[in-house]
Parts: C-alpha cells; structure tokens; sequence
C-alpha cells in the first residue's frame, strides 16, 4: 500500500521520525540468516547508530566494529561470548552490554527481532573500561522519575562513569508525562515498545505509537505525554558520563 507518499514519518535537522511504513531492510558484514533496519547514523547528524536486526530462526549476527548493547524484542537467541563456557539464553526484555573487541555471536533459535546500539568508545582516563553486561529489564528495579510513581525508569547499564552512554526504559502510565520540556546536550535514540502518546519534537508534536523509532539530535526540545488506556514504554539511549570536550 503506497498511501499516496504519505506517511508519519518526518526527517528535520535536530530530529527523526521514523514509522514502520519507512523501515528499509538491508544486509550487514557479521549478519547471515537476517536484515537490519538502519534507523539512524552518523550519516544522519548521530554520533552513535541504532538499528533493528531482524533474523530468522537459526540467523546470526557477530560483533560489530565497536562496543554494542542487544535489547531482545521478540524471539528467543542465545548469546555465545568469551567471559563463560555456557551460552546465554536470550527473551524479549533480554539484553546484553558488548565491550569493544569482546567476540561475539548471537543466534536466532526461532524468529527473532533485536534493537542493536552502536557507539565508539570514549575511554575515561583512571577509569577501567567497562566489561560485559547481561540482564533482563524486567527483573531490574524501576526508580520514579523526579518522584513520579506514573513514570518508572529502569537503568540497563550499571551507575559506573566506566559506561559512555545510558540505555533506559520509561514507562509511563496512561496520563503520565514528561514534567518538563527537556533541552540537553546529549542526543537520543528511542523506540517505542508499547502503547503511544504525543511526542513533542522541536517545533513539532507528533502521533506515536509502539514500533515508531525517534532520534534527538544535541539540544533537541522534546516531550511525551502518554495517551490510551495502556501504558506507554520505550527504551532510550543517550551519550552520557563524558565531558563535551572529550
Ligand atoms: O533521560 C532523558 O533525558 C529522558 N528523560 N528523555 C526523554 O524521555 N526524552
Ligand atoms: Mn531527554
């Protein structure tokens, strides 16, 4: 269905949209059984990539070119890497933190999707680098965001300035919202897990919905406020723990 060229989508300088209807698939080096949807990279203004690899049931995906988190969508996959001799056994909410060169291969034991975050590696001097992370998000503790018990984060990664970025969900009950506009300096990659809401993004708000990807450049104006009778959830990146300079 071409729909007329219409689409949500929406493609401005400090900011992306992007709705399933303009997902692209394509090939990657280290993917065999499986495509990735770029949803946004250095190409676009980002200083990290996002994507979501979609593989089939016995697909693979090694590592990449430098440090990566895997958030499992859908699907089940286990997770073979050097730091135990058994393999992890991956579901949806299943996530892991890949250290730069830390070899890797993730197979698809059935259809499977995962969200992969990419970004080269800032080291922190006096700091040792961070080493590898395995979880499920929904075995981790939600804190309220200033206080809100409607809004409940859950930090992927550990509180440690070895970690040169933050992956997070936010999951907000249906009403809840963003108490402030925020403006900052680090950027986002976001995907929409479930329900929607109205996303304000620069000048703009924007219908959203579960499957919808989002990135917001540096200084990016944004707010969310959930609407349905559902919550709504997304996971989050952002560059963090760095000084501007570095
Ligand atoms: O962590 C954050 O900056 C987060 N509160 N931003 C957002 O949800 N757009
Ligand atoms: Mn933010």
């Amino acid at each position: 269905m071409h729909n007329l060229g219409h689409t949500r989508s929406s493609n401005k300088r400090d900011h992306l949209l992007l709705t399933p209807d303009t997902f692209v698939r394509t090939p990657l080096p280290g993917l065999t059984g499986g495509l990735a949807i770029v949803h946004v990279a250095p190409q676009a203004g980002a200083a990290f990539t996002q994507m979501t690899v979609e593989l089939d049931a016995g697909g693979e995906l090694t590592e990449g070119p430098t440090q990566r988190l895997l958030y499992v969508l859908e699907g089940e996959l286990t997770l073979k890497e050097p730091s135990s001799k058994k393999l992890h056994r991956l579901t949806a909410g299943g996530y892991a933190y890949l250290p730069t060169e830390h070899p890797h291969t993730l197979t698809a034991k059935k259809a499977s999707r995962v969200a992969v975050i990419e970004k080269p590696f800032l080291p922190l001097e006096g700091e040792r680098n961070p080493e590898f992370v395995i979880g499920r998000e929904q075995d981790l503790p939600s804190t309220a965001l200033n206080g809100d018990k409607d809004l409940q984060v859950r930090a992927l990664l550990p509180a440690s300035l070895a970690f040169d970025f933050a992956c997070n969900t936010m999951t907000y009950a249906p009403g809840a919202a963003l108490s402030q506009v925020e403006i900052h300096y680090m950027e986002h990659g976001l995907l929409m897990l479930e329900g929607g809401g109205i996303y304000r993004l620069g000048d703009s708000w924007y219908p959203t919905t579960a499957g919808d990807f989002i990135w917001m450049g540096p200084y990016c104006p944004q707010w969310f406020g959930a609407i349905g009778k559902k919550p709504a959830k997304y996971l989050i990146y952002k560059d963090f723990n760095r000084h501007t300079l570095a």
